[in-house]
């Protein structure tokens, strides 16, 4: 680990990618990297509370705890995150004096990281060139004071990220739809926003319909878009109970990701010693954005056994009674051509033939993805294929089966329960309104997409970020960080220094505060706080550890704050009392939202509860009240020739928009982040050598955008497509390339060029 205020060496060396994930070295890099944080003593302290009943909720990602909870519920990656943010290091006011913001835009996002904790408040004022120390509630009021003297609420936003907990996430909503807009931009419209509108549409709900003893038990799993091995690594031990259970998974990507294809379990002795557990039956090298094509080519096989074997392959049970749309969906996929999809998937029919057996052969299927499918043009399209391709088995609401979206953030789908969306449905709006006893705006906020042109063009005028990075999570990064430039006021409650913080509006505020891992005490009771995960289990987390700084408030208690200035005395709604008592809160929660009766109550069990998915009810909250077959015009992405699909992608060491160190090394990467992974074939093709120096040039309508000097890697990539790192490639992702009707960018499919540099 280097030294503190230097970036480690950028200096590549390339190691063949792994074929299995998750063994010793994985415990050993997680204790070497919280030891470089903090002491043992804190070390231990985290580890031994992380995803424990009365714990510590890991605020990595959200996949779910087994209910038999075991001693070590955690993986390398949560121990990382955890030790992140419990660091020793601290930010004072003598960091912001000796570093102008010009110099600190400079840092990498590493470094801004490495400095550690933010321990007080600061502001920038307009035409000042460091930050200064300022007191809460001079800060609070500057705050108040710029929102009240907006011509229009509509003229503020109010980004949320996915860490942050119910409680101060369904304050959040209120305030804004308390002062008057909408305007609640989230991580998740970067995110998980296909997914939402592709369930929405075919099922009625917006998230996942399996728990983990369905996962456990199912005959197939199929793994798309997605790498478990880093981003949810516990989810492998999830699927070698699957394979001990007798089940299947095909795994279907564009990259040979090392945590597809074998599983040592780090905490058993059989996963210290020996070659640990096979996981994908089938590995699919999938062309880049094929996988509708590939889904639209099982369900014409699916068709065409029914066909042949009338009454035996599909459901028709389950399709008459819980479906609408089957016929033209039926008529529509028959026409689409073998020759289309096997060019769109760049599989071959005995391939599809074999995954299509591996269907036929299961009495019950699970669908899993993550970013491989929501971040792609047509990846609400491909969604809608996917619940297609179960809902002719039946595969909805029976055990083993069903959908799976895999969630990022810890906490990123208990914020859209709570409320923050743009564009919340009536009932949520009016039973707020009723509960607090005021009118919520009815017409649509901004969406991240849309507020970054808001701001771009002087429409939106203050931003105020609530955990998160906005500036690197967002596409465009050139125009993103103008639009950011051009406000009057810029605003994050963080944990930790980030880009967002050094590029500002006029005015810019830093409002530190207590991140999980901290102790939360209002008039000497202790404070928690509650997440829902991946597979919607909502249940408590207890910080442990004395705060970072005696200067530090909670998120809710800034929140409730800031409101009761910006709103006045006018404002009936008791914000005093929610800011200071997590259970007020919950109580007000528990009127609002569905499925949160009796909340406090239920909440305070062991492992909390689980709001359940209709659909496993044959509910379905269509507007029709059906699930909805949907005939999908065939789509794949078109690349000029001397081009690549781009996709921006994660490294092992590196939790979104920050990098923990330059490393990959499941995929073989060490010491370096500014390289492209590449197809030896195509490289050929273009004349470009292993090692050599590129721009990638990305090529839009309205111009081109380049990112300099990245090392190629011949690497096995499909055909056509290249990897590279987010959040460094973001300048490359044009603002309105999004996935249609999700607005989501398409941070996985940009059409490159890469130009060598001389
Ligand atoms: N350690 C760690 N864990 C994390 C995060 C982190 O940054 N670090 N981030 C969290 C968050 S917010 C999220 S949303 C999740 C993200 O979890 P993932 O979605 O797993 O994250 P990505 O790194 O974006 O990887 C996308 C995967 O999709 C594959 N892929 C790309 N294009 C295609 C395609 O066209 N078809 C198919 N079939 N596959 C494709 C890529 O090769 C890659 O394996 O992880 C969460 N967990
Ligand atoms: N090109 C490209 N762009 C992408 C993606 C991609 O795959 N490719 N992925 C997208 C996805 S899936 C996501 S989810 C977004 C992620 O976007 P964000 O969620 O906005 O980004 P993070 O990097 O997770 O935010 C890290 C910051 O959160 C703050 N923080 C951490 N913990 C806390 C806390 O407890 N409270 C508070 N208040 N602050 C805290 C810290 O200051 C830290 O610096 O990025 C998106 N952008
Ligand atoms: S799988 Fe996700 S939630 Fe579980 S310990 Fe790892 S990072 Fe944390
Ligand atoms: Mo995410």
């Amino acid at each position: 680990m280097s030294k503190i205020d230097e970036d480690p060496i950028d200096h590549l060396s390339v190691t063949p990618p792994k074929d299995w994930a998750t063994g010793v070295p994985a415990v050993t890099h997680a204790l070497e990297y919280s030891l470089s944080q903090t002491s043992p003593r804190r070390t231990m302290l985290t580890l031994l509370n992380i995803n424990q009943i009365d714990g510590i909720d890991c605020p990595g990602c959200a996949w779910p705890e087994d209910k038999k909870r075991h001693f070590n519920e955690y993986c390398e990656n949560g121990a990382k995150h955890i030790n992140d943010e419990a660091t020793s290091r601290r930010i004072t006011r003598d960091f912001f004096k000796k570093y102008s913001i010009a110099e600190l835009d400079t840092k990498s996002d590493y470094w801004l990281n490495q400095q550690g904790r933010l321990t007080e408040p600061m502001i920038k004022r307009p035409g000042a060139t460091h930050y200064a120390p300022v007191s809460w509630d001079e800060a609070l009021d500057l705050l108040a004071g710029e929102l009240r003297a907006l011509a229009s609420p509509d003229e503020a936003m109010f980004y949320v990220s996915g860490r942050l907990n119910n409680e101060a996430a369904f304050l959040l909503q209120l305030f804004s739809r308390a002062f008057g807009t909408n305007n609640l931009p989230d991580c998740s419209n970067m995110c998980h926003e296909s997914t939402g509108w592709g369930l929405g549409g075919a099922l009625g709900i917006g998230k996942g319909s399996v728990s983990l003893d369905d996962i456990h038990n199912s005959d197939l799993v199929f793994l798309v878009g997605q790498n478990p091995g880093t981003n949810h690594p516990r989810m492998l031990a999830a699927l070698e109970e699957t394979k001990r259970n007798g089940g299947e998974i095909v795994a279907v990507n564009t990259l040979p990701e090392a945590g597809l294809m074998r599983f040592k379990h780090p905490q058993k002795a059989r996963g210290v010693i020996g070659n640990g557990t096979q996981l994908a039956d089938q590995f699919v090298h999938i062309r880049a954005g094929g996988d509708m094509a590939l889904f639209q080519g099982l369900n014409k096989l699916l068709l065409e056994a029914e066909d042949n074997a009338p009454g035996t392959v599909l459901d028709y049970k389950w399709i008459n009674k819980n479906s609408r749309g089957f016929t033209e969906f039926a008529e529509a996929v028959r026409k689409i051509s073998w020759d289309d999809i096997l060019m769109a998937t760049g599989m071959t029919l005995a391939e599809i033939k074999e995954v299509h057996q591996r269907v036929l052969k299961s009495k019950s299927a699970i669908v899993c993805w993550a970013m491989g499918i929501t971040q792609q043009k047509h990846g609400v399209a491909s969604i809608r294929e996917i619940c297609n391709f179960l809902m002719l088995r039946g595969n909805i609401g029976k055990p083993g089966a069903g959908v799976c979206p895999v969630r990022g953030h810890s906490n990123v789908q208990g914020d859209r329960t709570m409320g923050v969306w743009e564009q919340m449905s009536d009932e949520f709006l009016d039973a707020l309104g009723k509960e607090f006893k005021f009118n919520p705006p009815r017409h649509h906020g901004y969406d991240a997409v849309q507020g970054i042109k808001a701001m771009y063009e002087g429409k939106a005028k203050i931003f105020l970020g609530v955990a998160g990075n906005f500036v690197r999570a967002t596409p465009d990064s050139d125009y993103t960080e103008q639009a950011m430039r051009n406000c009057r006021l810029t605003a994050f409650v963080s944990t930790k220094l980030n880009r967002s913080h050094t590029v500002c509006g006029e005015y810019a505020l830093i409002l530190p505060t207590l991140g999980r891992s901290d102790r939360d005490i209002q008039n000497g009771i202790e404070q928690w706080i509650t997440v829902e995960d991946s597979m919607s289990d909502v249940h408590r987390s207890h910080g442990k550890l004395p705060p970072a700084s005696k200067h530090l408030l909670s998120e809710v208690e800034i929140i409730a704050r800031l409101a009761r200035k910006t709103l006045g005395k006018k404002s009936r709604i008791a914000w005093e009392e929610m800011g200071a008592d997590n259970d007020k809160i919950r109580d007000h929660i528990s009127r609002v939202v569905p499925g949160f009766e009796n909340f406090n109550e239920r909440v305070r069990k062991p492992g909390g509860f689980n709001l359940g998915s209709p659909v496993n009810n044959d509910v379905f909250p269509t507007p029709s009240g059906k699930a909805e077959f949907w005939a999908s015009q065939f789509e794949m992405p078109i690349v000029p020739k001397g081009h690549l699909l781009l996709q921006t992608l994660r490294s092992h060491d590196q939790w979104n928009t920050i990098w923990y160190a330059p490393n990959d090394r499941y995929r073989g990467i060490h010491n370096a982040r500014r390289v492209v992974m590449v197809n030896p074939e195509d490289l050929a093709e273009f004349g470009i050598a292993d090692g050599q120096q590129v721009d990638l040039v990305s090529v839009w309508h309205d111009g081109e955008r380049r990112a300099e000097d990245f090392t190629v890697v011949s690497y096995p990539a499909s055909r056509g497509s290249a990897a590279a790192y987010y959040p460094e490639t973001n300048v490359l992702v044009p603002l309105d390339s999004v996935a249609d009707i999700s607005n989501c960018p398409t941070s996985k499919g940009v059409v490159i060029r890469l130009e060598p540099r001389r």
